[in-house]
């Protein structure tokens, strides 16, 4: 028995149902300036209709956000991070130590970079054992895009696997 003065529970459906646009894709990278280079991995998404967020934040310059943002990914309904970096690109690899989502990591070339770009690819391939990075290629961010729709096609027809 209810009446205007008491509150109606929604339906189950609603309460638990993540919005249908919510970002199932964070692209972060680690300075404004490779925004140019991480946006193609953006364009890529929007061409498959994957809702994605794309954000600035350095391992080495704000350290404490990226772990903050990284812990709260899966919660939010995040399926994938997509990090690039440039120079010691520390980035995807802190991200992969603050979630257990897949991280693409994107290797980027940068002005400063001591060896055309290897400073880069050798920070973001070489993690220890137990902390995964996939890379795909040097200043190749459309390549993490076209990997995390393949990870999010695999995840979402499938149970989790505990691992
Ligand atoms: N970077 C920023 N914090 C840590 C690293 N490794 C990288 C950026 C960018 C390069 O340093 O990802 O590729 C140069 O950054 P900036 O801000 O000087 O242009």
């Amino acid at each position: 028995m209810s009446d205007a003065s008491t509150p109606q529970a929604e339906p189950l459906e609603a309460a638990v149902a993540a919005p249908t646009d919510a970002p199932r894709v964070g692209i972060i990278m680690g300075s404004k300036s490779d925004l140019p280079m991480m946006e193609k991995a953006g364009a890529v998404l929007a061409e498959h209709d994957v809702a994605y967020e794309i954000r600035v934040m350095s391992a080495h310059r704000d350290p404490e956000l990226v772990a903050d943002y990284c812990k709260n990914a899966r919660m939010r309904g995040l399926g994938v991070i997509i990090a690039g970096a440039g120079l010691s690109a520390a980035l995807p690899g802190v991200a992969a130590a603050h979630t257990d989502l897949p991280v693409v990591g994107v290797p980027l070339s940068s002005s400063l970079t001591a060896a055309g770009g290897l400073d880069s690819i050798l920070s973001v391939v070489q993690m220890p054992p137990g902390v995964p990075v996939a890379s795909v290629g040097l200043d190749n961010p459309k390549n993490a895009a076209h990997l995390a729709i393949r990870i999010l096609n695999v995840a979402d027809a499938s149970a989790p696997v505990k691992g």
